[in-house]
């Protein structure tokens, strides 16, 4: 055995920039290691800085008005060839994703066909309305809205969700017309370099979509700065996002937020235990709880509250936690050893404020930064487990007695991202979906997952700005002209 690390297998990462593949300007490159075998290199990556946001705002800006200029379903030609090609090459995309962030093969390459169907649904917004038809009161003569886009917008993208979040903002970036910077995340650089790679198998036009990849205080900073820059989409933690509202409004640009979640799940008395049981743990555990909807707080109600902690205790014990290449694992490593380090200080929290673990709370493997299923029980409301959002597979069991007791203690957070109420009361469920704080309400589901075609997005301090994905997505990437024709 030999401690050096493997030579990486391929050649370094570059960044596409103005339709070519480039290395950083400085020439620096860093290094990824995968989260399951620390010693393994997964490849080398441009170290991007400020000079190469300015080169790649500068060929966004230099391909923006030849981009807008196209009709819309000329645009949606190339985003519908991007989508052939990343299902083409979804396999190896899926793979190295395992590889480099650790999500489980099963959801990796569910995630990489979700892209695709996310490009293909934002191509088909070519033949929806782009307006709105009015009369003028005095004449009765036209006067209509119309859709513009924004111009040259940056996406800061996380590295929980690879592939899906560059891809549902860039789609409708793109197809309404912006040209675009998409920074990827330091941690997963490998998978969203695919992105460049299928863009530039549709041949799109030079300059309409450059990549970088580097550290989000360097070159993510650059793009929040430009003034070229005319919007920002970032999806990441609360205080990153906070900064970077902050400083892009000061040169006036339009900011839209994604960012954390502390989503509680309801169980009620008369819920299918088992369908309750199976949502607790894909919510909580799946991607090892590395989402921003996860679910981190699980309230049941009293009779049935030792019926499902032994159902979910049951599941956790069948389900495979380790490699995440194997198929069948579904909890797999945190991206990395930071991020380790700080779920096992905030279990260890979670028990000095006086939680019980009931399964779970130590590491599991030597090498890789694997934390099994965890589960509390005794937390207080207030304690830092049931307020603040720890990003792995960490949930909290409760007890409550009245449906109007659990709303209250779910909706006690700051955070309003998403929720699941399990029931088979109609009455219940309407009074849910009226009372909960969360922009993403699920009735008998768990609550992570979005679909391609509806909004995502929440409220409270998980969100700022438009919600992103489906029709939506349209407030955030187009500005709205009111046009008066006399004729
Ligand atoms: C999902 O639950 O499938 O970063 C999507 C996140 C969210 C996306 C979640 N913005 O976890």
């Amino acid at each position: 055995m030999s401690d050096v690390l493997d030579a990486p297998t391929r050649p370094a990462g570059l960044n596409y920039v103005g339709g070519a593949w480039v290395p950083s300007a400085s020439g620096d490159t860093y290094t990824r290691t995968s989260p399951m075998r620390p010693s393994e290199v997964v490849g080398e990556f441009s170290a991007s800085g400020e000079a190469d946001a300015e080169a790649a705002v500068a060929a966004a800006a230099a391909a923006y008005a030849g981009w807008a200029a196209l009709p819309l379903a000329v645009r949606g030609r190339y985003l519908n060839a991007a989508a052939a090609a990343l299902e083409a090459r979804g396999e190896e995309i899926a793979r190295d994703m395992s590889i480099e962030m650790g999500k489980p093969l099963r959801e990796a390459r569910g995630e990489t066909a979700r892209a695709s169907q996310i490009l293909r649904y934002a191509a088909s917004e070519a033949y929806r309305p782009v307006g709105e038809h009015f009369e003028q009161s005095a004449t009765g003569a036209q006067v209509s809205t119309r859709r513009r886009p924004v111009g040259v917008v940056a996406l800061i993208t996380p590295w929980n969700f690879p592939i899906a979040i560059p891809i549902w903002k860039l789609a409708p970036a793109l197809i309404y017309g912006n040209t675009v910077v998409l920074k990827l995340a330091y941690e997963a650089p490998q998978t969203g370099l695919h992105i460049a790679a299928a863009f530039a198998e549709a041949e799109l036009p030079a300059g309409v979509l450059n990549i970088l990849t580097g550290r989000g205080s360097t070159v993510g900073a650059a793009l929040v700065r430009d003034p070229r820059v005319r919007a920002i989409s970032f999806t990441g933690s609360v205080a990153t996002g906070h900064g970077v509202r902050d400083e892009a409004t000061k040169t006036g640009k339009r900011v839209q937020l994604e960012l954390g979640g502390h989503n509680p799940m309801i169980v009620l008395a008369d819920a299918d235990l088992d369908r309750a049981v199976e949502a607790a743990y894909a919510g909580a555990f799946w991607s090892a709880g590395q989402k921003c909807t996860a679910t981190r707080r699980i309230y049941v109600q009293a009779p049935v509250y030792d019926a499902f902690r032994t159902g979910l205790l049951a599941r956790i014990e069948r389900g495979r936690v380790g490699d995440p290449l194997d198929p069948e694992v579904e909890v797999g490593p945190i991206v990395n050893e930071s991020q380790f380090d700080e779920i096992v200080e905030a279990i260890e929290r979670g028990k000095r404020d006086g939680g019980t673990v009931l399964t779970g709370g130590e590491r599991a493997d030597p090498d890789g930064y694997l934390i099994p299923p965890t589960v509390f029980e005794g937390v207080a409301d207030d304690a830092f487990l049931s307020c603040e959002e720890v990003f792995g597979p960490v949930t909290s069991l409760y007890r409550f007695e009245t449906l109007d007791e659990a709303i209250e203690r779910a909706n006690a957070v700051e955070f309003g991202l998403s929720t699941a109420l399990f029931t088979s009361s109609l009455v219940a469920a309407t009074r849910f979906q009226k009372e909960a704080q969360a922009g993403l309400i699920h009735v008998n589901s768990q609550t992570a997952g979005a679909e391609v075609h509806v909004p995502f997005g929440g409220i409270k301090s998980s969100g700022f700005g438009p919600h992103e994905q489906g029709h939506a997505a349209i407030e955030f990437y187009t500005e709205l002209v009111t046009v008066y024709i006399d004729p």
